[in-house]
């Protein structure tokens, strides 16, 4: 039998060998199906919810459940899919690999995070069906409603500081392990970029996280004991809660960009064939973005009360933060001129991602300058950005490493053909589904309604009739994950031609991913040169 870490031996059998596992391969992998079943229950609830959307009056949801369906929907997707998505996944599997070490730093911190993960998810599940019922609150828990709801509030903001947890750890193990066990000869910038997106990000789930955490924990103190910190009737400042939730829930949206950024980077000049073009403005601009990303968030409170001149700054800062991304956007298609580009499936989804997260960015651009913030702000036009870069952006970076490592991750090849098939279907329901959106926000129509004006029909129909061509589209690449596990194509060490590390060892890898530790002598993206 072929020695990998499947089929390695440890202390325990059947599902405890997985449960209890150290090895980061395994725990990486346990993520990924954790994280994939919750993101299905996500896109279920956002299908509800458009079907509800289909034509103005009330057919088979009330009110207050539309409430609850967009307060579940946002924190699965959030907390549960989005924030740990790649870092926790393809992060933990790829990371040590990359970088030439066996494990991460600390194998037992690293389950103990899966723990938290796990347990968070339940207890956020739970609280659907115990006590006053599910959360009504919108994923972002604004006071001094979610300190009088009388739904279930607590229970579900704890266990979104069970998740916060696992990510602060994940970060910890993460740098730590950057920082101490690179292979002999990986200096810091012979280290793959999306290492080094990785880097950044742990910065910002270990001092970014315990805020909310702890702003979190208020809420549930705010509840039980009715201190007023946040209730205006005993003197309490609700302003405040916005602040301390945006000081973390900007810099998480890095958290979630960050690392898909980074896969893109590397799958870049895989399939054009060529180095990166300018690999430490890449770098740099991962740690300018974590940094620029802690001082903008008042940019989602320029409707709740603030002076102008901090309005002003907060509008500067956030114009600021888009250079940083603009110069990766600008590297990578820098990096595919004049290359000879082959349009497999992890590339398609590199493109797509560049488009959407575009569209995203700039957009985000639109929300930024004071006026027309005014104008969209809590409207149709915000949903349509924030899933533009959530969605399509991380998203479909997500998608595209998942192409591009799954052979590593599980010795086969996907059926290339369907995957092309799927790609395509897949971008045309997201822009039929979201487009519409912006559309409709600037025409007015507000967030968070389970109702509208007729004069909002079309665009609504539209976008209901996206999200049939979208779910297909989703089916057809989950059919394609399951059925390649047994009936993929065997796959070599370097399907793609990669250069960097993980492509040099079997696939899928032994339990101490390298037989022999690599020394590296050179960069991460050894292909033809730019002239
Ligand atoms: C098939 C996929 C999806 C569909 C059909 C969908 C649909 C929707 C709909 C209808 C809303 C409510 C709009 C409103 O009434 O204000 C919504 C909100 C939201 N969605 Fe999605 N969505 C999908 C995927 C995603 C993904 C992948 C993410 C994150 C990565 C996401 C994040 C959110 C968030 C954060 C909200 C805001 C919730 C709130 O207002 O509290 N969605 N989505
Ligand atoms: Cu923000």
């Amino acid at each position: 039998m072929e020695n990998n870490f499947y089929t390695a031996l440890g202390k325990y059998r059947g599902i405890f060998a997985w449960i209890f596992s150290t090895d980061h391969k395994r725990i990486g992998l346990l993520y990924l199906m954790s994280i994939f079943s919750f993101f299905l229950v996500g896109v279920g609830i956002g299908l509800t919810m458009r079907f509800e959307l289909i034509a103005p009056g009330t057919h088979f949801i009330t009110a207050q459940a539309y409430n609850t369906l967009f307060t579940l929907h946002g924190v699965i997707m959030i907390f549960l899919f989005i924030i740990p998505g790649i870092p926790a996944t393809l992060g933990n599997f790829m990371l040590p690999l990359q970088i030439g070490a066996r494990d991460v730093a600390f194998p037992r911190l690293n389950l103990m995070s899966w723990w938290f993960y796990i347990s968070g998810a339940v207890v956020v599940l739970t609280s659907l069906f115990t006590g006053g019922g599910p959360p009504d609150t919108g994923w972002t828990f604004y006071v001094p409603y979610s300190i009088r709801t009388g739904t279930n509030v607590s229970l579900a903001v704890f266990g979104v500081f069970l998740l916060g947890v696992s990510s602060t750890l994940t970060g910890l193990n993460f740098l730590t392990t950057i920082h101490r066990l690179r292979a002999p000869g990986m200096t810091w910038f012979r280290m793959p970029l999306f290492a080094w997106s990785l880097y950044a990000t742990a910065w910002v789930q270990l001092l970014a996280t315990p805020i909310i955490a702890l702003t979190l924990l208020l809420i549930i103190v705010e509840r039980a004991f009715g201190v007023g910190f946040f209730d205006p009737a005993k003197g309490g400042d609700p302003i405040l809660f916005e602040h301390l939730f945006w000081i973390y829930s900007h810099p998480a949206v890095y958290i979630m960009i960050l690392p898909a950024m980074g896969a893109v980077t590397d799958i870049i000049p895989v399939f054009a064939r060529r180095t990166i073009f300018g690999y430490k403005a890449i770098a740099f601009s991962s740690i300018a973005i974590a940094l620029l990303g802690y001082l903008v968030w008042g940019h989602h409170m320029f409707t709740s009360g603030m002076s102008d001149t901090s309005r002003m700054v907060f509008s500067l800062l956030t114009f600021l933060v888009a250079v940083p991304s603009g110069v990766k956007v600008f590297n990578w298609v820098a990096s595919m001129y004049k290359g000879s580009i082959q349009l497999d499936s992890p590339m398609l989804f590199v493109l797509s991602f560049i488009f959407l997260f575009s569209l995203g960015g700039l957009t985000g651009l639109l929300q930024g300058a004071l006026a027309t913030n005014i104008q969209v702000h809590g409207t149709y036009f915000i949903v349509a950005h924030f899933h533009y870069v959530m969605f399509g952006g991380a998203g479909f970076a997500f998608f595209a490493a998942l192409h591009y490592w799954y052979p590593k991750m599980f010795g086969r090849m996907m059926n290339e053909k369907l995957a092309r098939i799927y790609w395509f279907i897949l971008f045309i329901g997201f822009n039929t589904l979201y487009f519409p959106m912006f559309v409709l926000g600037w025409q007015g129509m507000p967030r968070r309604y389970y109702d509208y004006l007729p004069k909002y029909h079309t665009g609504h129909l539209i976008s209901t009739i996206g999200s049939w061509i979208l779910a297909t589209g989703i089916l057809l690449m989950f059919y394609n994950f399951i059925r390649s596990l047994r009936k993929g194509e065997k796959a070599p060490p370097n399907p793609w031609g990669g250069a960097t590390l993980e492509w040099q060892t079997s696939s899928p890898p032994p339990t101490e991913n390298f037989v022999k530790i690599p020394v590296v002598t050179k960069g991460p993206y050894s292909f033809r040169e730019h002239a």
